[in-house]
């Protein structure tokens, strides 16, 4: 009898272990998955303010592109064959040769007024005149005879000097 006490006791001390360490086991699992949840809760959120992130930085590019856009459509911008810039008070390029019967074509690229007046400051000769030109005007004179022709800006004879070599 006391073998068969001791048994089921045995029997049932383990079974209680066992029963313990399921629930263990089971609260464990619990709690691992809690902290599995919470860090892809975590990773979620995460990915989330990267993408944020992401969005609001290609936002602000497109943003600043835009930007930046009208500024170099007026600084950066060379001008083409048989053409001249006139930006930042000066004519771009300064000294410009052509062949005999070539059209050169002035562009204002200041938001300034500027003049492309034939001759030396002060002194015109009267072979060409554009008259005053603003923003994004533009003036076309065609050079039939050879020669080394000085020009100038009218409203701004200190600085802005410019020649057109015809050969
Ligand atoms: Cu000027």
């Amino acid at each position: 009898m006391l073998v068969r006490r001791e048994i089921i006791l045995m029997i049932y001390l383990l079974s209680n272990f066992n029963w313990i360490k399921t629930v263990i086991h089971i609260s464990m699992k619990i709690i691992l998955l809690k902290r599995k949840v919470n860090q892809m809760k975590n990773k979620i959120s995460f990915l989330s303010l990267v993408t944020l992130l992401l969005f609001a930085g290609i936002t602000g590019c497109s943003k600043n592109d835009y930007g930046t856009n009208s500024y170099t459509n007026s600084m950066v911008n060379t001008p083409g064959a048989n053409e001249v810039f006139i930006q930042n008070i000066a004519f771009s390029p300064q000294s410009i040769t052509v062949t005999a019967g070539t059209t050169i074509k002035w562009t204002n690229k200041d938001n300034v007024a500027h003049t492309v007046s034939s001759g030396t400051p002060g002194s015109p000769n009267g072979i060409f005149e554009s008259g005053n030109l603003n923003n994004g005007g533009t003036f076309s004179f065609t050079f039939n005879t050879r020669g080394t022709f000085p020009y100038y800006c009218k409203l701004h004879q200190d600085t802005m000097t410019g020649t057109v070599v015809v050969q």
